[in-house]
C-alpha cells in the first residue's frame, strides 16, 4: 500500500514536472500591442490554433499553425501560431487541440507599461548608500544605508586616505561598482529617454524624489552619475578610477551588512573615455532641470577629454590585488564615443576630428552583438543620429548605411530562429543583455529608415525575454511566466523572501538549452545594471 502511494505520488510528479518542463505554447506572457504582431511558437505537431478569451471563455479567433522548422541548437520541430489579427484588447489564451493551451496574456495599449516600472524601478532597488523599500506580489523588499564608508585611497597613491564615494548603483548581483559598465547601461538609458522621453515620462515610478524638479526617469540617472562625479583621481587630472570594490566577493549578504574596506581602484583609458561620453550626454540631458550642474558634468567631460587627447596609450586596468569583476577591455571604443558624444554636446571641432578619425579606422562598422567591451555603436548612433553641421558627408552616408545593413542581418536573424532571437544560435554570459541591447539597433535603424520590419524584429527580442523561447519561460523577475526563482543577486538570497527582489533580467544561457535558474550559477542567471539599462531601453520601445 505504501508503495503504492508513493509510486501514485512520483508518478505524480514526474507529469507534473513534465507538464510544466513541456509549456507546449511558448508566447510573450505578458501579452500583446493591439497593432502590432502577435506569435506563438509551438514545439509539437499541430494543425488548428484558436484564442479563447480567458474572461468569457469564448473562442474569439482561430487560425492553421505553419510549419514545422526544424532547429538544430534547441534541436525542435517547431510550429507557429499567428493571431496577429486579433487586435481586441482583452485577456486571452491560445489553445491547440490535442496539445494544450499557453499561460493567459493581454492585449492592450499599456501591456509594458508595468513590466517598464518594475524593472526601472529595479535600478532604484540597486541604489548604494540609501536605504531601500519596494513593494511586489504581497512581498516587501528592503535594505538598509550600505557602504556609507566607500572608499579608501589605498591603490591610488593615498595609503590609508578615505574620500567621499557613495552613491550610484550596485553593479550586479555583486555590489561592487564599476565605471566601465556604468557606461554602456547609462549610455543606453540617455538613449532611451532620448528616443522615448514622452512615453517615459508618462510613468509614475513612485520613487523618492532625490533630484527634485527632474523627471523621475531622469532622477535615477542622476543617482548614478552623482557617484561618478566622484570617480575621477582627487588631483584634477581627469584620470577615472575603474571601479570602486572590495578586493574579493563577499558572501551571500545584505548590502548593509558588507563592511569589508572598499577601495577606489587604479585609473583607466576606457573607464575615463566613459565617464567623458557618460558626462557630455548628462550635461545634454540633464541642462532643462539644472544648468549648474549640467555645467558640473560638463566641466568633467572636458577635464577627462583634455586628458585623453593628451595621453593617447592605452592603459589597461590591471586587477592585482582585486579579484572582483575585471570589465578590463580595450579602449578604442570607448574614446570613439567619448568623442561622439563631446561633440554632440559642444559642437567642438576637435572632437569632430576625433571621432571621425576614430570611425575610420573601425571601418564604420556597426556591430550585432555588443555590450559593456564595445560601445562604438553607441558613438556610431550619436553622430548618426545628430543634426548638428559639419560632419563629412561620405563618413556619414557610410555609417548610417552600415547601420540600415546592421539592422537588416539582424531581422533575417530573427525571422530564422524558431523563437524569434535576433542575436539567433550566439549564447554567452549575459547574452540576454544583448537580446535587449540589439533593440537599439533595429530603433536607431527605423529613425534613419523608417521600416515595421525593424520595429516588429525589436518585439520578437521582447517576446523572446518575456516567454517566446525554448523554456517558454520569464527571464525577468517577478514578470510573466515561470521567471527566474533563483537569480545570482545576493539581496534576493539573503533576504528573508523566498521570491527574488523583482523586475531583473537574468544573464540567459550559454547555449540555447543550458540556461538554469541556479543562484550559484552566475555565469547563467546573474543579474547586472549593463542587461537591465538594455532592457529598459528593449521595453521603452513599445510604451504607449
Ligand atoms: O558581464 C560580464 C561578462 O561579460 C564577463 O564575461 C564576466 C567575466 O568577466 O563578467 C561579467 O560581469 C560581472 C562582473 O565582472 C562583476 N559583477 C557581475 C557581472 C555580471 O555577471
Ligand atoms: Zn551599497
Amino acid at each position: 500500500m505504501k508503495n503504492k502511494i508513493s509510486f501514485l505520488i512520483a508518478l505524480l510528479m514526474f507529469s507534473f514536472a513534465a507538464f510544466t518542463q513541456t509549456n507546449p505554447v511558448h508566447l510573450n506572457s505578458i501579452g500583446f500591442l493591439p497593432g502590432l504582431p502577435k506569435v506563438a511558437s509551438i514545439p509539437h505537431e499541430c494543425g488548428e490554433f484558436k484564442v479563447i478569451n480567458a474572461e468569457s471563455g469564448k473562442e474569439v479567433f482561430s487560425g492553421k499553425t505553419t510549419g514545422p522548422v526544424y532547429q538544430k541548437d534547441v534541436d525542435q520541430n517547431v510550429w507557429s501560431a499567428d493571431f496577429s489579427k486579433l487586435k481586441k484588447p482583452g485577456k486571452y489564451y491560445v489553445e491547440v487541440p490535442g496539445i494544450g493551451r499557453s499561460t493567459e496574456f493581454e492585449i492592450a495599449k499599456d501591456v509594458y507599461e508595468f513590466a517598464t516600472k518594475t524593472s526601472m524601478r529595479a535600478f532604484y532597488l540597486w541604489r548604494c548608500g540609501m536605504a531601500v523599500h519596494g513593494e511586489h506580489d504581497g512581498n516587501v523588499y528592503e535594505t538598509e544605508d550600505c557602504h556609507l564608508n566607500d572608499g579608501y585611497e589605498d591603490y591610488i597613491g593615498n595609503s590609508g586616505s578615505q574620500r567621499d564615494g557613495t552613491g550610484g548603483w550596485h553593479d550586479a548581483g555583486d555590489h561592487g561598482k564599476y565605471t566601465v559598465n556604468a557606461g554602456v547601461t547609462l549610455g543606453l538609458m540617455f538613449y532611451a529617454w532620448n528616443h522615448f522621453q514622452k512615453q517615459l515620462d508618462k510613468i509614475d515610478y513612485e520613487l523618492p524624489e532625490t533630484a527634485p524638479g527632474f523627471p523621475e526617469y531622469l532622477q535615477e540617472l542622476k543617482w548614478e552619475t552623482d557617484w561618478l562625479l566622484k570617480m575621477p583621481y582627487p588631483d584634477g587630472s581627469g584620470r577615472v578610477s575603474h571601479k570602486l570594490t572590495r578586493t574579493n566577493f563577499s558572501g551571500f549578504i545584505m548590502p548593509q551588512d558588507d563592511d569589508a574596506k572598499r577601495y577606489f581602484t587604479e585609473w583607466s583609458s576606457a573607464a575615463t573615455a566613459d565617464f567623458v561620453a557618460m558626462m557630455a550626454m548628462a550635461a545634454r540631458y540633464f541642462k532643462p532641470y539644472d544648468a549648474a550642474y549640467a555645467q558640473k558634468c560638463l566641466d568633467a567631460a572636458w577635464t577627462s577629454y583634455s586628458f585623453l587627447l593628451e595621453n593617447p596609450e592605452h592603459k589597461r586596468f590591471v586587477q592585482g590585488d582585486f579579484k572582483t569583476g575585471g570589465y578590463q577591455t580595450r579602449d578604442d571604443d570607448d574614446r570613439l564615443w567619448a568623442a561622439a558624444e563631446m561633440w554632440e554636446t559642444t559642437g567642438d571641432p576637435v572632437a569632430l576630428e576625433d571621432f571621425e578619425k576614430r570611425a575610420a579606422a573601425m571601418n564604420f562598422e556597426i556591430d550585432e552583438n555588443w555590450d559593456w567591451s564595445d560601445v562604438s555603436n553607441l558613438g556610431m548612433y550619436a553622430y548618426a543620429l545628430s543634426n548638428r553641421k559639419g560632419k563629412k558627408a561620405d563618413t556619414e552616408k557610410t555609417i548610417r548605411q552600415n547601420i540600415v545593413s546592421n539592422a537588416d542581418a539582424l531581422v533575417a536573424k530573427a525571422e530564422e530562429d524558431v523563437y524569434g532571437r535576433p542575436l539567433a544560435g550566439r549564447y554567452y554570459w549575459g547574452c540576454n543583455g544583448t537580446v535587449a541591447r540589439q533593440t537599439m539597433n533595429l530603433q536607431v535603424a527605423n529613425k534613419i529608415q523608417p521600416n515595421k520590419e525593424y520595429i516588429e524584429t525589436a518585439l520578437k527580442a521582447v517576446d523572446h525575454i518575456l516567454g517566446n523561447n525554448y523554456y517558454n519561460r520569464s527571464y525577468v523577475t517577478g514578470l510573466g511566466i515561470q521567471p527566474p526563482m533563483n537569480p545570482h543577486d545576493r539581496r534576493s538570497g539573503a533576504d528573508n523572501v523566498v521570491a527574488p527582489w523583482p523586475g531583473y533580467i537574468v544573464g540567459g544561457g550559454h547555449s540555447a538549452t543550458d540556461w538554469v535558474d541556479v543562484e550559484e550559477s552566475y555565469s547563467h542567471n546573474e543579474v547586472a545594471i549593463n542587461w537591465q539599462g538594455a532592457w529598459v531601453y528593449a521595453l521603452a520601445g513599445f510604451l504607449k
